[in-house]
């Protein structure tokens, strides 16, 4: 099946190599090495259980190359190609939509962040996107999913949940419940943030994770990719995000919590490198949201997977009986860790 699409965008399959390829838990991603020519492609199947419409991800991709290609022609971008038939978005009949995009030369991504440099690398890279993007008419992208970092939903859907979840696994995590209901205040202070004039709606990429950044031989960042999720939105999303995936030595998918940690000097390099690639956008106000953004992405995806377990792991999927409620609780681990630390790291 995977050759009959690569033939679809004229790739000559004689002595192709497939591989899956990254860690994303949502679409399906493949690296294509052609063997004679040491060219290589990344082939990616868009989760359309997710992406109701991927045809608006391949819309807001060309409208921002495009834009970017006219006004700031020095950034690179990377472009989808197109199939044979002129399509940057291929529909197979029971297989789903496919994109493929070429492998940058010279370049690599990084799955676990391996020192702070890479760390004001990568949000650099996301703050840069954002700023170059600050005259872009953000209205004109597609919602590419409705309400996706809006925490305030996130939490009604995790009440939602509670009621028509599964009855068992509800009240095998009523102490996890318990808690995140009780930080139901992080929620009012994002309602809040939302109604500030001063948090402006920016094109935001939504899924900041170090391994959505393309970094050079010399790890300095050449660029953003993956922009399935490039949507209007606010800083706190990246920045968010960010933290939470870098600020500890170990991931979600970590189930020893003695190793979740809060590492200062990576909090530091994410505000650094952001607020410099911003090159001067952040408002005095969006500049003192910035460990309310980790508290808000954190809480965010605690949310996300706790409500996920009790559905039935229906969004996420699961490798193991209660990996979404590992995860949650690995979340949780990380958001009390933060909190312990708000004077400090407000102070940095
Ligand atoms: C999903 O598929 P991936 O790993 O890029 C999710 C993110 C979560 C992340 C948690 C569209 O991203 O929001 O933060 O899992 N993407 C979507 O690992 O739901
Ligand atoms: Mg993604």
């Amino acid at each position: 099946m995977l050759t009959q699409i690569l033939q679809q965008f004229g790739i000559n399959i004689a002595n192709v190599e497939i591989k899956p390829f990254g860690s994303g838990l949502i679409n399906n991603t493949w690296k294509i090495s052609l063997q004679d020519n040491d060219q290589a492609y990344i082939l990616q199947r868009i989760n359309n259980n997710v992406f109701k419409t991927p045809g608006d991800i391949a819309f807001n991709v060309r409208l921002i190359g495009d834009y970017l290609a006219t006004h700031h022609p020095g950034y690179f971008f990377v472009r989808c190609m197109f199939t044979q038939s002129g399509d940057d978005l291929l529909y197979v009949k029971d297989e789903g939509y496919f994109r493929l995009v070429p492998f940058v030369h010279n370049s690599h991504t990084v799955d676990v962040v391996q020192n702070p440099g890479q760390a004001y690398e990568a949000a650099k890279q996301f703050g840069r996107f954002t700023s170059l993007l600050n005259d872009f008419p953000v209205q004109k992208l597609k919602v590419t999913i409705p309400d996706f970092h809006n925490l305030t939903l996130r939490y009604r859907q995790f009440l939602d949940a509670l009621q028509t979840g599964n009855a068992e696994r509800i009240s095998a995590c009523v102490s996890e419940i318990a808690w995140l209901k009780e930080q139901q205040y992080i929620v009012q202070r994002f309602d809040a943030m939302k109604i500030n004039p001063a948090y402006k709606l920016r094109v935001t990429h939504h899924d900041t994770k170090i391994s959505n950044v393309l970094f050079d031989t010399n790890d300095k960042g050449i660029c953003v990719i993956d922009l399935d999720t490039v949507m209007p939105g606010y800083f706190i999303s990246d920045v968010g995000d960010m933290m939470r995936t870098c600020i500890s030595p170990v991931s979600e998918e970590e189930k020893d919590f003695s190793r979740i940690m809060i590492r200062e000097d990576y909090y530091k390099a994410i505000v650094k490198g952001y607020t410099e690639g911003m090159q001067g956008e952040l408002s005095a106000e969006e500049q003192k949201g910035f460990f309310d953004a980790g508290c808000y992405l954190i809480y965010m995806q605690a949310l996300r997977f706790l409500a996920d377990h009790i559905n039935n792991d229906v969004y996420y999927g699961a490798k193991y009986e209660g990996h979404n409620y590992m995860r949650a609780s690995n979340q949780i681990v990380l958001l009390k860790k933060m909190l312990e630390k708000e004077t400090l790291l407000k102070s940095i």
